[in-house]
């Protein structure tokens, strides 16, 4: 099927557009490299490097004879997103085009609301050309399952049944998230289900967890291939920052108690739960949920699972949290919808742990150990300096 993947020269984006091209399917991808402006911003870059967009593009084709094409523009520029979606007519629409990171989110005001806007009206300006276009578009949208944050209760996919007063109903879960960026997505659930009630447009809302891992079958084709594998304080996700602190001697990072719960998936697992909710779409007027990630641990056992399979040294520190979360909380989340369609997980094991570690290791002189210590607090600041992603150019 043709495929636009939004977002297409991010982290998961990438792989994502290689996976879906190998997998025999006609793929374009858009961006409008805000992610390398926010590298400028923060003085903070990719620890493995990554070739510009047209590069990678022109080495998928010579090594793959498939061809990518690729469009760069900003998705809240709604005259860009309806000619971009009218050009490709895509069938399906995978959109992982947001800021989201919660501690840029979190900087001050100018990032709060650069982040709620960028994403919300992202969105809905591709929901808009969709129902404008072609209702039938099915769209794959990235989540968060910190969406649902740490409740008491049993986290279900997306919906939940309530019996209040001696009636019930379904109604969409309620979330109550730990960041504006996680605020931002939640606005994004609530307006897709929307738009699918009103418009019977059909989605897939894919709440997933926090990602590890920097390699997949096809990135590592060739170095022009690569994809991210970000170490800093504000886009580094946790298991990632903690490998290569272990490599560099750095104390692990561990945040509070490191009792905090999180569902977690490897990048390998991403990309096929793209292809599996991409192929077997939604049906018109659905809003679908899927929890996407394949195992959950706290953070202090990702930090000693760590230190287990480290040959060196390995330190932990319980650091004071810059974040306001639940220390101690209950976690049980539903996640099976995405393995009755056919996903077979990677489990985190000592084998990837060791290929992060090798990883890193290769590329060591390049760590800026400045950048492993938390530098964003949740206390409100209003700053005037906003973010300043690159200006667009022709890929
Ligand atoms: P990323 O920042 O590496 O990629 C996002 C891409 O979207 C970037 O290349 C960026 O330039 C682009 N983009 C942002 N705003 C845009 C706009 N207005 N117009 C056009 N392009 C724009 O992030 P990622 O880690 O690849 O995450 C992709 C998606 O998956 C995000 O929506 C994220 O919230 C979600 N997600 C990521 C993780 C994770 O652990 N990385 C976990 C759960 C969900
Ligand atoms: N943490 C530490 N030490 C660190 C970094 C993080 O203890 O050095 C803790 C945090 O306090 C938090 C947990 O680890 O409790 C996860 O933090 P994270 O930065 O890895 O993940 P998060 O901020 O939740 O965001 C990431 C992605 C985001 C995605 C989300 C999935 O950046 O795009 O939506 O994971 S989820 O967490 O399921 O919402």
């Amino acid at each position: 099927m043709r495929i636009l993947v939004l977002g297409g020269d991010g982290y998961l984006g990438w792989p994502t557009a290689l996976h879906l091209s190998a997998a025999g399917h006609d793929v374009a991808i858009a961006d409008n490299f805000a992610r390398r402006g926010y590298d400028e911003e923060l003085g903070a870059t990719s620890l493995v490097s990554i070739a510009p967009l047209d590069e990678r593009v022109r080495v998928w084709q010579e090594i793959s004879n498939r061809r990518i094409t690729s469009f760069v523009g900003d998705l809240t520029d709604a005259a860009f997103t309806t000619s971009l979606i009218d050009e490709v007519r895509p069938e399906t629409i995978v959109h992982f085009a947001e800021q989201r990171s919660a501690p840029y989110s979190m900087i001050d005001q100018p990032h709060a609301v650069y982040t709620q806007v960028n994403n919300v009206v992202g969105t809905l300006n591709v929901l808009y050309a969709i129902a404008d276009i072609d209702p039938t578009i099915h769209l794959v949208k990235l989540g968060s399952m910190g969406e649902y944050g740490t409740p008491n209760i049993d986290i279900e996919e997306g919906w939940l049944e309530v019996t209040h007063k001696g009636r019930t109903d379904t109604v969409l879960y309620p979330k109550r998230p730990g960041s504006f960026y996680h605020l931002s997505k939640v606005h994004d659930s609530h307006n897709i289900e929307f738009a699918c009630r009103a418009w019977n447009l059909r989605a897939t809302d894919l709440n997933q967890g926090i990602v590890y891992g920097q390699e997949t079958d096809l990135t590592k084709l060739d170095p022009a291939l690569a994809t991210r594998f970000d170490y800093d304080a504000v886009f580094g996700t946790v298991l990632n920052r903690l490998i290569v602190q272990a490599v560099c001697g750095h104390p692990l990072t561990v945040y509070g108690s490191g009792h905090q719960i999180r569902g977690m998936l490897d990048i390998r697992d991403t990309v096929e739960c793209i292809r599996i909710a991409a192929e077997n779409p939604a049906g018109p007027g659905e809003f679908r949920v899927f929890n996407q990630f394949t195992e959950q641990f706290s953070v202090l056992q990702m930090a000693e699972m760590i230190r287990d399979a480290y040959s060196g040294t390995v330190h932990i520190a319980q650091i004071e949290n810059p974040r306001v979360e639940a220390a101690e909380h209950y976690y049980n989340a539903v996640h099976s919808r995405l393995m009755d369609l056919g996903l077979e997980p990677h489990n985190l094991s000592d084998t990837l742990i060791n290929s992060l570690f090798s990883i890193t290791e290769s590329n060591k002189e390049h760590v800026d150990p400045g950048l492993f210590d938390p530098s964003v607090r949740w206390k409100a600041t209003s700053s005037s300096v906003g973010p300043h992603p690159v200006e667009a150019t022709a890929a």
